[in-house]
């Protein structure tokens, strides 16, 4: 506010100076410009906030940050008294978004694996992220089904190690706009997610959580 105070100051200042020396047809293409410009400036204090040009349209500061997100992130820890790690990153592509997970220290086997509604791993137990991510409000499924959560990626499985890669392309997970999975949560589970059961896939307790943040695409 006292910037924008003290520039509107100036400008005024500017502009008595500009109209009491305005004789000349060049000095009174200069006040015009100068006057034009200060138009400019008013419209982008509108309603007391800075606005900025995006894609040629006004918008708030905000949605700078909001705007084209190429590539996620989550980083997993495990929930208390697991050992579970990993990453996974989701990737824009033509053809939707890539999800690639590296997970380690898991019991052999199929583990559900999904993005629930909520960014909160705060609990212990991974509880506070909520249900599965389902913007769409349609029934659980696997991640190829037409008809599933958006947040449903089906299962990771592990091997003798305790490792597990998944790496796919998803249809319906977004990374921009209302429907977007920046700030909610990844959960791995103890069990295999069956896939139908409603509305969890019985894939049991949560082994380690993750909240996904936007990545640097390069
Ligand atoms: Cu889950």
């Amino acid at each position: 506010m006292g910037n924008r105070m003290g520039y509107m100051v100036l400008l005024l200042t500017g502009s008595i100076v500009f109209l009491s020396s305005c004789s000349t047809v060049g000095m009174h293409e200069r006040h015009e410009k100068m006057m034009a410009h200060h138009k400019e400036m008013k419209m982008h204090h509108q309603d007391g906030k800075m606005m900025m040009k995006m894609d040629g349209k006004a918008c708030p500061d905000s949605c700078a940050m909001m705007s084209k997100v190429s590539k996620a992130v989550a980083v997993l820890a495990p929930t208390a008294g697991n050992a579970a790690t990993g990453i996974v990153t989701f990737t824009k592509t033509d053809s939707g978004v890539h999800v690639v997970a590296e997970l380690k220290n898991l019991a052999p086997g199929k583990h559900g694996f999904h993005i629930h509604e909520l960014g909160d791993i705060s609990a212990p137990d991974g509880t506070s992220a909520g249900g599965h991510f389902n913007p769409a409000g349609m029934s659980h499924g696997g991640p190829m089904a037409g008809e599933r959560h958006g947040g449903d990626m089906g299962n990771v499985v592990a091997d003798d190690n305790g490792s597990a890669r998944l790496d796919y392309v998803d249809s319906h997970i977004k990374l921009n706009g209302p429907e977007s999975i920046i700030g909610r949560g990844v959960i791995l589970h103890a069990d295999e997610d069956d896939l139908k059961t409603q509305p969890t896939g019985a894939a049991g307790s949560r082994i380690a959580s993750g909240v996904i943040g936007i990545a640097n695409p390069n």
